[in-house]
């Protein structure tokens, strides 16, 4: 059955200088959304939940680790192998993909504490071999 409640909204004042805000709607733009009023509400939300997570290292959160790696360089595949496996409880699911003939790419998918997910990303972006990675970060609370 459908709600007949609203959401309720509050309106709000926002100024800018007008440098700053050519260069907001040129991003706006860019971005696709399809206003200011949209746009702030996202920037506010990806804000609040980013400062959340890193206020409390003990949240649990999921998570994506992606990171390329040298296949010739690397002293070897087996330990990186056994660093996931140290940390099974940490990883949902990994893929593997060749993408050329000397790199290779990893994404792993993880769920766990907000500083156990830090740590992983810190031991596998410092690894021998691996060239380049980042990690992205979700609340699911
Ligand atoms: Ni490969």
């Amino acid at each position: 059955m459908k709600s007949d409640k609203k959401e309720l909204v509050t309106r709000t004042g926002v100024s800018f200088d007008p440098e700053l805000l050519i260069k907001f709607d040129k991003w706006i733009e860019e971005k696709g959304f399809p206003n200011r009023s949209e746009a702030i509400r996202y920037i506010i939300r990806e804000y609040l939940v980013k400062t959340d997570i890193e206020q409390n290292p003990q949240m649990e959160v999921v998570g994506t680790l992606t990171y390329i790696f040298d296949n010739h360089n690397f002293d070897s595949s087996a330990k990186l192998t056994e660093l996931q496996h140290n940390n099974d409880n940490l990883i949902i699911s990994t893929m593997h993909a060749h993408v050329s003939h000397e790199l290779c790419l990893e994404t792993t998918i993880l769920r766990g504490k907000y500083h156990e997910l830090q740590k992983f990303k810190d031991d596998i972006l410092s690894f021998k071999g691996v060239l380049t990675g980042d990690i992205v970060i979700a609340s699911i609370k």
